[in-house]
């Protein structure tokens, strides 16, 4: 009797050891099992914001987490080096090629050549114009024009009560960009619908904070009488390269000019808590972690969306800030 008990004890332990070794191995192996190693060729227009930057380590810092090679190749602002760049990934056969078009056209010929290639291609941030659809398979980004709709919100709410008529200066993203045409359209689509509101001037500003201080230094100087009540910027760094000039000058930014930005870069949320900005649109370039997990998926065979937009909020000068977190950009 009593040595039935030990055989059957023995048998137990030899079954609970063999699987704790079969977890363990079988963990072992998971861990062994090295992720297939992908590839991404990816191409970033530059580093002309700080929004741009933010984009650029979010999707490095995806890419890294997710054990995944990431071919990175700044453009420097030329549509001509973003298309050597895909061609480069091309002839390294990257398993997905990942870039933002900084222009809308001028891209089916070297899509062509990644189709041909078979090498999905995946377009993030801003869009393009192709003839054929085919040519990339998702675009992940923000909805600009909606973005341009909610600029333009929050002046009619602000001056819903005023009985006078406003002058608007405006300063544009890069031109050609869907962005630029984006937030130009949406911004349009509502401020044409109150006629006390004239855009009265648009400024290429190519997105740079240098343009917009150049911009208000040679505004301000031919048109000494101040002739706009608002400013409606593409993106917070001109916004805040025209609010560099105006701090030496007698024109108190967010009082005297009303000032609508886009991107909610911590430098202008800070001028907003300031008073210096009236209304922040954000527009959110840590999408790295979305874009990975497509390109994961793509991988594996899996179908993702043709299109995938963020959600994004508009911070106004009537919001509580204090316990928004620091923005990272
Ligand atoms: C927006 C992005 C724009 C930002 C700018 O999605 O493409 O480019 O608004 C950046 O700051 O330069």
């Amino acid at each position: 009797m009593k040595s039935t008990i030990i055989k059957r004890r023995m048998l137990f332990l030899l079954v609970c050891t063999l699987l704790v070794f079969s977890c363990t191995k079988k963990q072992t192996e998971e861990i062994k099992q090295p992720q297939k190693n992908i590839i991404v060729g990816f191409s970033q227009i530059g580093a002309e914001s700080a929004w741009r930057t933010c984009n650029t380590q979010s999707m490095q810092d995806a890419a890294s987490a997710s054990g995944i090679q990431l071919l990175y190749d700044n453009a420097e602002q030329k549509q001509e080096n973003q298309i050597k760049a895909i061609r480069s990934f091309i002839v390294y056969q990257v398993d997905v090629i990942v870039f933002v078009p900084i222009v809308q056209d001028g891209w089916d010929n070297v899509l062509r050549e990644a189709k041909d290639a078979g090498i999905p291609v995946i377009i993030i941030d801003r869009k393009m114009r192709v003839a054929d659809e085919s040519l990339f398979t998702a675009f992940i980004g923000a909805d600009h024009i909606e973005e341009g709709r909610n600029a333009a919100r929050f002046l009619l709410k602000k001056f819903k009560d005023e009985d006078r008529n406003f002058r608007i200066l405006e300063i544009l993203g890069t031109e050609g960009s869907s962005v630029a045409d984006g937030r130009y359209a949406g911004f349009r689509e509502i401020i044409n619908t109150d006629n006390r509101f004239t855009i009265t001037a648009s400024i290429d500003g190519d997105f740079l904070r240098s343009r917009g201080k150049e911009i208000a230094e040679t505004y301000l100087q031919e048109n000494p009488e101040l002739p706009f009540d608002i400013l409606f910027s593409h993106n917070d760094g001109m916004a805040l390269g025209f609010i560099d000039v105006l701090n030496n000058t007698s024109i108190r930014p967010g009082k005297d000019i009303v000032i609508v930005s886009v991107d909610a870069e911590q430098a202008a949320i800070d001028a907003l808590k300031e008073g210096k900005i009236n209304c922040v649109v954000e527009c959110n370039p840590k999408i790295g972690d979305l874009v990975i997990d497509m390109v994961k998926k793509l991988t594996e065979g899996k179908s993702i969306p043709r299109t995938t937009n963020i959600s994004e909020n508009v911070f106004t000068e009537w919001d509580d800030l204090s316990l928004l977190p620091l923005r990272g950009y």
